[in-house]
């Protein structure tokens, strides 16, 4: 079926005010035209979004992972136990140190603390917590009842460290805020950079120091990224906040150069730590091996030396010279095959190249909750790179969206355009899809069965909600947040995991399978005797 003539049956069958604001959601790639997209905006009552809380964004997505902080949750247990290692970004412990990932810290609020209140509760937690774990700092998140009954997490949190010495950080991020956990990823960026970033000078040694931003360590991702960058000779000082301690946080701010894998999730703290500290970020891409190829290319530019370029490239030859090959078997078995990428902020726009390097084309993808820049792209200085060279800007006018902005280019920032390095960019999702593909803003579950029956997919890279309601229906689908207990998939290493578990999980005999038993026989042994009224 066309794209179109797909999009036109999905939106006929909504009443008419549903059917006008999803239109705005929905777009068809088209190169000729400069498309916009309607994102980060209230899903509509009543439609099974996909989408989680500002809780979710702050806690279980930015905060939690720092492995050697006491996470302290105040709220039901319910919200605990639901983000308890279900997103299973891991974390080691370092010599001498701490690591809580595998506990659930929560107040359990009942009843009666949402009449009485409940701070007495969560100071005794916070005291429980310092007496028996020791930790080096601890986070206070606060849910949905705490705003609505104005517990003062921040007063608590106060007095807390006040009375044990150790940092206590309080996010108001309270799941009703915000449209998605979009939100929680703001609140969560804005108090590291404000009470850890750049509070230990304590040196960093290394020679080319960067951060990773916005990479997790999900089923051991970052381990691997790390593993080739400091092979090829960088230190990184952090990952936020995959794998990383409160210590290594504070010392953010020594890094050279920021790397951001997720955009939506952190770009925050790239433009704040460029700000107040000097240090440029770069958009890269872990995932797939062009991309992780093209990313060490890219950093190994930006340092400029040539004998890092050399081990860049030494590095590239070593990673993928068996790796190629194993793929290659992955994209004969694939080749001609269609998915359909619905995750969160990022990965729905990763993936696409590591899918195309198994032969697999992109046909709908869209993010629960990405933003517009995250689609559309944030290139807002687009054609100065075409001539960085001959043109020598140091303020320029750009034009977008009807206006005029007079932007002023820093030193660095040139430099690096003079060199075609993307700093401070990010293209988005739209650009990289092919035409006549689709993208959809906050999918939801009547849509996802229309696109299977549809569209036919081999692969569904999507996750928590509705993995086992696609499979139902006899695709294939990979849990994209959790990795369905496997991983690592970034890196070199990880490319060749991820191509296997999809062409094991596309060729599965399970599939023969799929039609229950009693569709096809009956269930009962006997017969049924005249005059006994039938039940099944
Ligand atoms: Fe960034 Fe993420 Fe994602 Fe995200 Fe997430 Fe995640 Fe995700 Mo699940 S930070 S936006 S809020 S890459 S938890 S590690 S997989 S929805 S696409």
């Amino acid at each position: 079926m066309k794209s179109q003539e797909f999009l036109d049956k999905v939106l006929e069958s909504y009443p008419s005010k549903v059917m006008k604001n999803r239109k705005k959601h929905i777009i068809i790639k088209d190169s000729n035209e400069k498309q916009e997209i309607a994102a980060n905006t209230r899903a509509i009552p009543g439609i099974i979004t996909n989408r989680g809380c500002c809780y979710a964004g702050c806690k279980g997505v930015v905060v939690g992972p720092i492995i050697d902080m006491v996470h302290i949750v105040h709220g039901p247990v319910g919200c605990s136990y639901y983000a308890w290692n279900t997103r299973r970004n891991k974390g080691k412990i370092r010599e001498g140190g701490k690591n809580f990932l595998e506990y659930c810290f929560t107040t359990d609020m009942q009843e009666s603390d949402i009449v009485f209140g409940g701070e007495k509760k969560l100071a005794k937690a916070i005291d429980e917590a310092v007496e028996l774990f020791k930790p080096n700092a601890i986070s206070i998140s606060a849910t949905c009842p705490v705003g609505l009954i104005g517990d003062d997490i921040n007063q608590i949190a106060k007095q807390a460290q006040q009375k044990h010495g150790i940092p206590v950080l309080a996010f108001n991020c309270e799941g009703y805020k915000g449209v998605s956990q979009s939100a929680g990823h703001h609140i969560a960026n804005n108090k590291l950079m404000k009470d850890i970033v750049g509070t230990n000078d304590e040196e960093v040694i290394g020679k080319y120091k960067i951060n990773l931003l916005g990479e997790y360590n999900i089923g051991g991702d970052e381990w691997e990224i790390s593993r080739i960058l400091n092979k090829v000779g960088y230190k990184v000082v952090t990952t936020m906040t995959g794998n990383s301690t409160y210590e290594e946080i504070a010392r953010a701010h020594q890094a050279d150069l920021n790397l951001v894998q997720c955009h939506r999730s952190i770009n925050y703290i790239a433009e704040m730590i460029e700000i107040k500290y000097g240090a440029p970020w770069m958009k890269v891409n872990f995932i797939g091996v062009e991309s992780m190829s093209t990313t060490l290319r890219h950093i190994a530019k930006y340092f400029g030396d040539e004998d890092l370029m050399a081990k860049t490239e030494e590095v590239i030859a070593e990673e993928t010279e068996e790796l190629l090959q194993e793929m290659a078997t992955y994209k004969e078995k694939c080749e001609g095959k269609t998915a359909v990428l619905f995750v969160g902020g990022s990965r729905a726009h990763h993936y696409q190249g590591l899918l195309k390097e198994m032969g697999i084309e992109t046909i709908v993808a869209g993010y629960e909750f990405g933003h517009r820049d995250d689609y559309e792209g944030r290139d807002i200085i687009p054609d100065i790179k075409l001539d960085a060279d001959t043109r020598n800007i140091e303020e320029i006018t750009v034009e977008k969206d009807e206006q005029k902005y007079n932007l002023r280019i820093p030193e660095d920032r040139l430099e690096a355009l003079k060199k075609e390095i993307p700093l401070g960019d990010y293209a988005g999702m739209i650009k990289d899809m092919e035409d006549g593909t689709v993208l959809i803003d906050d999918l939801n579950h009547f849509e996802t069965e229309m696109i299977i029956k549809a569209l036919k997919p081999a692969f569904f890279g999507s996750g928590v909600k509705d993995k086992y309601m696609i499979q139902k229906m006899g695709v294939y689908s990979k849990q994209m947040h959790s990795y369905d207990y496997s991983g690592p998939y970034a890196g070199y290493r990880g490319a060749a995991n991820f191509a296997r578990d999809v062409v094991a999980g596309i060729f599965t005999p399970a599939w023969q399978y799929m039609k229950a038993p009693w569709k096809t026989q009956p269930i009962l042994n006997g017969k049924v005797e005249e005059g006994v009224e039938k039940v099944c």
